[in-house]
């Protein structure tokens, strides 16, 4: 799909191809293509961090993506991939956008540092490198050296946690960082929840906003197909309630869709389970409403 104006038919009517789907929201959809990535020989761990150069120059390619995608004018949708892509997403997206609120809504806190990771898996640390508050606990570690911290911990919202590592919760509340766990979504509802969010980010000024958002948030009865399940998740309908709430503030910028991954499904309907879940949590975050939508220019067809 690539194109900035309407489809280009008479009429738009029935069968709807995709673009109309997409249309029909309001949006012009341009594809930007995947972004390559380079072997890199010999990458070896860095303490006990996983491919630390690997990571590190994907994401500044991911970076140089994003920034373009934004500087055009258009909402960044990055399809990951796992989520220390987040890394070069949000990094991208704030040089094109200086002030940015972050909605991180995931079954995780992604935020162990480097040194307090306890399986060196990056997708579990991408918030640390991006958090000014942070950068001072942060070593040099090989091709990381072009992030620079570009968000602050008040401008950051958790929704859906229940696997946070001890480190982190020392991190979180430390820095006071607002989060919205699955006890609290319990409580309130998501509907409150939702609400409360747009409230606290929206408190001083309306910055554009970075939803990353880890499939893995949504209980694994729903989406299996990823790396690190977590029971006890948000419902199907939950999650989308998230998308549709943040597209009507208007201020949606920006959006990750990671971890979602074919290969851990074991079965095809495990796979197309988790696969139909992350296209209905895009569609909810450009305009898709669950009591239907149509086109402004609709005419109905005379007899
Ligand atoms: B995901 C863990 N906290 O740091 C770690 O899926 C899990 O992007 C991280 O949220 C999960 O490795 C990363 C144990
Ligand atoms: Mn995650
Ligand atoms: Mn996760
Ligand atoms: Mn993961």
């Amino acid at each position: 799909l690539s194109c900035k104006e309407k489809p280009n038919r008479q009429t738009l009517g029935p069968p709807w191809n995709e673009f109309d789907m997409m249309y029909m929201n309001g949006c012009a959809v341009k594809d930007y293509g995947n972004v390559t990535f380079e072997e890199v020989a010999n990458d070896e761990p860095i303490g006990n961090v996983k491919r630390p150069r690997a990571v590190g120059s994907a994401n500044q390619r991911l970076s140089a993506a994003v920034h373009a995608v934004k500087n055009d004018g258009y909402t960044c949708v990055m399809l990951g991939g796992d989520h220390s892509l987040a890394i070069g997403s949000i990094q991208g997206h704030a040089a094109a956008k200086k002030d940015l609120s972050v909605v991180w809504v995931d079954a995780h806190a992604d935020i162990n540092t480097p040194l307090t990771s306890p399986t060196g898996n990056i997708h579990g640390q991408p918030m640390s490198y991006l958090i000014h508050e942070l950068h001072s606990k942060i070593p040099v570690l090989p091709n990381f050296s072009w992030i620079k911290p570009c968000v602050s911990a008040k401008d950051i919202v958790y929704i859906g946690l229940r696997d946070v590592d001890p480190e982190e919760h020392h991190i979180l509340t430390l820095l006071g960082i607002k989060g919205y766990s699955m006890t609290e979504v319990d409580r309130l509802g998501i509907s409150k929840v939702m609400e409360e969010t747009c409230d606290y980010i929206f408190s001083k000024v309306k910055k554009p906003i970075h939803l990353s958002y880890d499939i893995d948030a949504l209980d694994p009865s729903i989406s299996p197909a990823t790396g690190t399940p977590v029971v006890g998740g948000l419902t199907y309908r939950e999650g989308v309630y998230i998308t549709e709430h943040i597209c009507q503030t208007g201020m949606l910028s920006a959006v990750d869709m990671v971890e979602v991954n074919p290969k851990r499904g074991k079965t095809e309907d495990e796979i197309s389970s988790t696969v139909n879940a992350a296209v209905d949590l895009i569609r909810g975050c450009f305009g898709r409403l669950r009591e239907g939508n149509h086109p402004a220019d609709y005419k109905m067809p005379l007899p």
